[in-house]
């Protein structure tokens, strides 16, 4: 079941499935600040992209938490891979909330300046770096949605939840926070 909801002219999507078979301008990998590949939607995407984006990301050398970097998409049918670095959940205090917003913003931030139009994204940090998943998707999608009201170039951004839980936090999130977004407040 896909949800979908209009942020201005931009269209937000909620689907469940694989990331890497989108077929999308910008794939968002959830990497680490060494860019050195691992498991998790990272290996995924290794794995189905082939050498040449590792060599990428080899060749860029690093991407500090809260920010990312981009890449070609070697053998997937996306134009370009965006990784971005979640942080590493310790207790909340550490900043994390604010790492975890800017790996969204400079992910949406490097589609917009390189033209790209759609852009599926991962659910960041949730997985081996830890953050509780709800906490998690209030900043995602409160980012994507602020974001999409200012940058209508970005035409579609779509999450891809990989499990059933995901998916249904993410759901719940989003009907919460939708509305309020869209229409400002009363
Ligand atoms: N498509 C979509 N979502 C997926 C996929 C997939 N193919 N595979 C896993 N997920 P994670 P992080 C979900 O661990 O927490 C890596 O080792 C998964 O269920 O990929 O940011 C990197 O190299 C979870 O909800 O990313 C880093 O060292 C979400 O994607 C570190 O993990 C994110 O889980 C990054 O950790």
């Amino acid at each position: 079941m896909t949800q979908v909801v209009n942020i201005g002219t931009s269209t937000l999507e909620l689907v469940q499935g694989d990331i890497t078979e989108q077929q999308v301008d910008g794939i968002v990998n959830a990497a680490n600040a060494e860019l050195a590949g691992g498991g998790g939607v990272d290996g995924a995407i290794h794995r189905a992209g082939g050498p040449e984006i590792m060599a990428a990301c080899q060749a860029i050398g690093g991407c500090p938490t809260g920010q990312a970097v981009v890449t070609t998409a070697g053998t997937l049918s996306a134009r370009n891979v965006i990784h971005a670095v979640a942080p590493k959940y310790a207790d909340g205090l550490h900043g994390e909330p604010g790492l975890l917003a800017s790996a969204y913003q400079a992910a949406l931030q490097i589609a917009s300046d390189q033209g790209l139009k759609t852009v599926a994204f991962p659910s960041l940090g949730t997985g081996a770096y830890g953050y509780p998943l709800e906490s998690a998707a209030r900043i995602a999608l409160g980012t994507v949605i602020d974001f999409l009201g200012s940058h209508p170039q970005v035409e579609r951004v779509r999450f891809v939840l990989f499990d059933d839980e995901a998916l249904a936090v993410y759901q719940q999130v989003l009907m919460e926070e939708a509305p309020t977004r869209r229409h400002g407040p009363r």
